[in-house]
């Protein structure tokens, strides 16, 4: 094994690591938002910009709420937050596919360039909930203008939240439903593929419309044209429909309750009872609404034979047969039962997903023992730092202590061996995609930064 665990980080090690986060947040800053990586990724992703702020929380809180105002600049009347938001200074050819095919419906105040239909896992609330924590250590003012900021999204991260508990709620059973693989972030991962069959995979579409993303990066690290075909079909019945969610299960090809989206919702409204009580809102209902797709995700998503959750069908009504990385995240929720979390933790633990203790590196994004766990194919089987901060959170909730000081100086490890990676290799470390992507970056920062780290000289700053 190339990795073996060590008991911390050193402090030399630290601060290095943040020296290079903080240069790729510096790199990857845009006409005022953040790219998740210049090549790859050349406009604003959604999920991407609230795991930034979490980082830029330390280094540039400006540019936190910068981000975060970018993003919700570009919502849509109806509450959604769209999964990327468009800069009109790249050419329509440098991302496939560009705003020209998304074509979505123009409103006064939406931005010109414009956006995709597509929503991704609402992680904004959870963020601006820390970049507001984290102004304390940057003076008097910046807690003021903190709180502006969370005044201004407050009413924002609401209608985010009502649109999705509201309109995509379409199984009816308190669970929102993700259109698209793109939106639950994990847009390749076997969580997916029983859905995904059912969808026609017309390769001509291929033809028609070139792949970006292979021209710059390796075609056996990102998902197949086999994907691709899907993804573009399933954008055109959605953009078909007008990007309306009505009787979405009877029309269109994918409509999936996914346990990670889930869980994110449901954070996000603890975060806003927390925002709610700043900003002079009611929290109840926040607290209420958490606690009731907390219940949802436990009552629908769980499967008792293998005692985990999973991802459910909502036009078969059957659950995934594949132990995904999404499975583990509703570890983040405060509520979750005692028997849940430990069988969460047991899962973890396994040689399924191998903590730390057993790889000495962080938990991949699919089952280790699966016939078709591939090393490099994006979320079928790479370690992703988001999930494993997220997971990390809930061990910490959890009181599992040790275990999130496992996880947490593994991830640190593996970014200042390899560097601020994409994805990363699940037996080696090895860095794979992009190697100066953003959120990587970001959350190095938050972990170093953690009070159980030595805190290097430039966070005392
Ligand atoms: C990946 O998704 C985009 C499509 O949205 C892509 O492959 O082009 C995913 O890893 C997603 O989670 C992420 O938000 C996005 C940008 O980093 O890239």
């Amino acid at each position: 094994m190339y990795f073996h665990p060590s008991p911390s980080p050193s402090p030399d090690m630290s601060s290095q690591l943040w020296q290079s986060a903080a240069a790729v947040l510096d790199t990857n800053w845009a006409r005022g938002h953040m790219v998740p990586s210049r090549r790859l990724y050349p406009h604003q992703w959604s999920w991407d910009a609230a795991f930034i702020a979490v980082g830029l929380a330390y280094v540039n809180p400006q540019r936190a709420w910068a981000d975060l105002r970018n993003l919700f600049g570009a919502q849509w009347p109806d509450g959604r937050v769209p999964h990327i938001v468009f800069d009109p200074a790249v050419a329509e050819g440098d991302y496939f596919p560009g705003p020209g095919f998304w074509d979505v419906p123009a409103y006064a105040d939406r931005p010109a360039h414009g956006s995709t239909g597509l929503v991704q896992p609402p992680m904004h609330a959870v963020a601006a909930w820390e970049v507001y924590r984290r102004a304390t250590g940057h003076g008097a003012a910046a807690v003021a203008a903190a709180r502006d900021e969370l005044g201004w999204l407050y009413p924002r991260l609401c209608a985010q939240q009502e649109y999705l508990t509201g309109a995509r709620d379409a199984g009816g059973r308190g669970l929102v439903s993700i259109v698209h693989p793109w939106e639950s972030g994990l847009d390749n991962s076997p969580s997916w593929d029983a859905a995904m069959a059912a969808v026609p995979a017309d390769l001509s579409l291929l033809q028609r419309y070139a792949r970006r993303d292979v021209q710059v990066a390796d075609i056996t690290h990102r998902p197949t044209d086999t994907d691709y075909a899907r993804y573009i079909g399933l954008v055109q019945s959605y953009r078909a429909g007008g990007y309306d969610d009505a009787g979405l299960a009877a029309w269109h090809g994918f409509v999936v309750e996914c346990p990670a989206f889930n869980a994110i919702v449901a954070a996000a409204d603890h975060a806003l009872a927390r925002i709610a009580e700043v900003v002079g809102a009611d929290p109840a209902p926040h607290r209420e609404r958490a606690r009731r797709v907390t219940a949802a995700v436990v009552a629908h998503l769980w499967e008792p034979a293998s005692r985990t959750f999973r991802s459910r069908d909502v036009r078969t009504g059957e659950l995934s047969g594949r132990r995904c990385v999404n499975g583990l995240v509703p570890l983040m929720l405060p509520g979750l039962p005692r028997e849940h979390v430990v069988a969460i933790m047991a899962e973890a633990e396994s040689e399924r997903f191998g903590m730390p203790s057993l790889s000495g590196l962080p938990i991949p994004s699919y089952d280790r023992t699966a016939a078709d766990f591939d090393s490099y194919r994006y979320w079928r089987g790479p370690i992703w730092i988001n999930i494993n901060w997220l997971l990390r959170r809930g061990m910490l909730l959890h009181g599992y202590e040790a275990q999130a000081d496992e996880l947490r100086t593994a991830m640190l490890r593996l970014i200042h061996r390899s560097g601020h990676y994409e994805y990363f290799h699940p037996a080696t470390g090895e860095g794979i995609g992009e190697p100066a992507f953003s959120w990587t970056a970001a959350l190095a920062l938050d972990l170093l930064a953690d009070r159980t780290a030595p805190v290097p000289a430039a966070a005392r700053a």
